[in-house]
């Protein structure tokens, strides 16, 4: 019986990089449905368990971990049967670590404030400048992939789960075509292609999609 509990509602992208990386591992959990539209994030039974009270939140036979970031290393530091996904060697870390901060701090950042102010206030209009910093962020990840196949060389890690998560969810924003983000546009279609991918995580992007693309207006 596994002790793993993940917080967590499937049309979040952090929710999903922590699905897709409890499936890479391989790891039997129980996901507990946490409604945000319906406020059930801010119920103090919740917010008791995360007092930032967002979602993914994984409770490990007690441990309460919350932000995506310190949940994939955390799940793959104590269950993978190896390092690949989050290396151990120093650099290597501090390479995934840094994209795992680009995900946090700019990638995922850029749709957060567009997507609270549409889910939380309505607001559906955005201004031009949020999509340029959304522009802004492709054109880095462009960059991380000029030269290999995965964010930090030619080895799958949990950076590329986490910016997948929050990319391929930046699409109800903006298309990644494939004439101005080639190697995204090759990238995502690698990943999606990982047997985890379709469990829970398509379904989840494909909400996710269906309820902000064409809602929203740019300014
Ligand atoms: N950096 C956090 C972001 C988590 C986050 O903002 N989750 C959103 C859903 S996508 C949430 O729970 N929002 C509710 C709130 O902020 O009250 C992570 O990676 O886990």
């Amino acid at each position: 019986m596994s002790n793993i509990v993940l917080y967590g509602m499937d049309i979040s992208p952090p929710v999903r990089a922590c699905l897709l990386t409890l499936r890479a591992l391989g790891l039997a959990f129980e996901y507990r449905e946490v409604n945000l539209l319906a406020g059930e994030h801010m119920i103090i039974d919740f917010q008791q368990r995360n007092p930032q009270h967002t979602v993914p939140l994984l409770d490990d036979g007690g441990a309460l971990i919350w932000d995506s970031h310190a949940i994939v290393c955390y799940l793959v530091d104590k269950y993978g049967k190896s390092d690949e996904l989050y290396p151990k060697d120093l650099l290597k870390r501090a390479h995934v670590n840094q994209r795992l901060y680009f995900d946090a701090s700019i990638l995922y950042m850029a749709l957060r404030s567009i997507s609270v102010p549409y889910f939380i206030h309505g607001v559906s209009l955005v201004p031009k400048e949020k999509v340029d910093n959304v522009r802004e962020a492709y054109g880095h990840l462009e960059k991380f992939l000029s030269d290999s196949p995965y964010v930090t060389g030619d080895a799958l890690t949990v950076a590329d789960l986490c910016c997948a998560a929050t990319a391929t969810s930046l699409a109800a924003v903006l298309d990644h075509d494939p004439i101005n983000y080639p190697k995204i546009t090759a990238w995502l279609e690698r990943i999606s292609k990982l047997p985890s991918y379709m469990e829970d995580s398509l379904r989840g992007l494909n909400k996710y999609i269906g309820l902000l693309k064409g809602s929203l207006t740019i300014l």
